[in-house]
């Protein structure tokens, strides 16, 4: 390293839980973020309970976003996205099915990112009303403009039924 600094960047953090105490989930989740070093949590949506989607013989979710800002590399941040989501214990027997806690990195800026180990913005997003319902809350620019405005999109998405706000964050 040449000692610089990176640029921070503004990174959105999908969460998702179906097992278990969810809603603690979601908290510790949100305050070990906070704590991390070289992240700063800005925002974070309502939670919402949302219909299992894929699998579908699974509980039900309980999703939000969170609004970062970084000075890690992309790759740095998944780490301890990953390191957080051990710290809580994550189980996943089922490939698809139920989780402790989730933490996908959806967004980082405005930056398209393909290593081995990440894809980002994530693939499946602009599918997902799990995902986009509560990034709507929390996003301040138009992440897929070739599609049209965000918030139409949402208008329009499969399974938007299945996505209830359940409560506003504490932060
Ligand atoms: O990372 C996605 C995990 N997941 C979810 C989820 O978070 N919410 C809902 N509603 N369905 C899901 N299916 C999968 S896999």
């Amino acid at each position: 390293m040449n000692g610089r600094k990176l640029a921070e960047v503004d990174a959105y953090i999908g969460l998702g839980t179906n097992m278990g105490d969810r809603e603690r989930h979601l908290r510790d989740a949100l305050a070990l973020l906070g704590e991390r070093s070289g992240i700063r949590l800005l925002r974070a949506s309502a939670v919402y309970e949302t219909d299992p989607v894929g699998f579908t013989e699974q509980p039900a979710f309980l999703n939000m976003v969170a609004l970062l800002r970084t000075d890690l590399p992309a790759e740095a941040l998944l780490d301890e996205l990953l390191d957080i989501e051990r710290t809580l214990g994550r189980t996943r027997d089922i490939r698809w099915g139920p989780r402790t806690i989730d933490l996908d990195l959806l967004l980082y800026g405005t930056a398209k990112v393909k290593t081995e180990r990440l894809d980002v913005p994530h693939p499946r997003m602009a599918e997902r009303a799990f995902v986009l319902i509560p990034l709507l809350d929390v996003i301040d620019f138009e992440p897929f403009a070739e599609r049209g405005a965000l918030r139409e999109l949402v208008a329009h998405i499969e399974g938007k039924d299945g996505v209830k706000r359940w409560s506003p964050t504490t932060l």
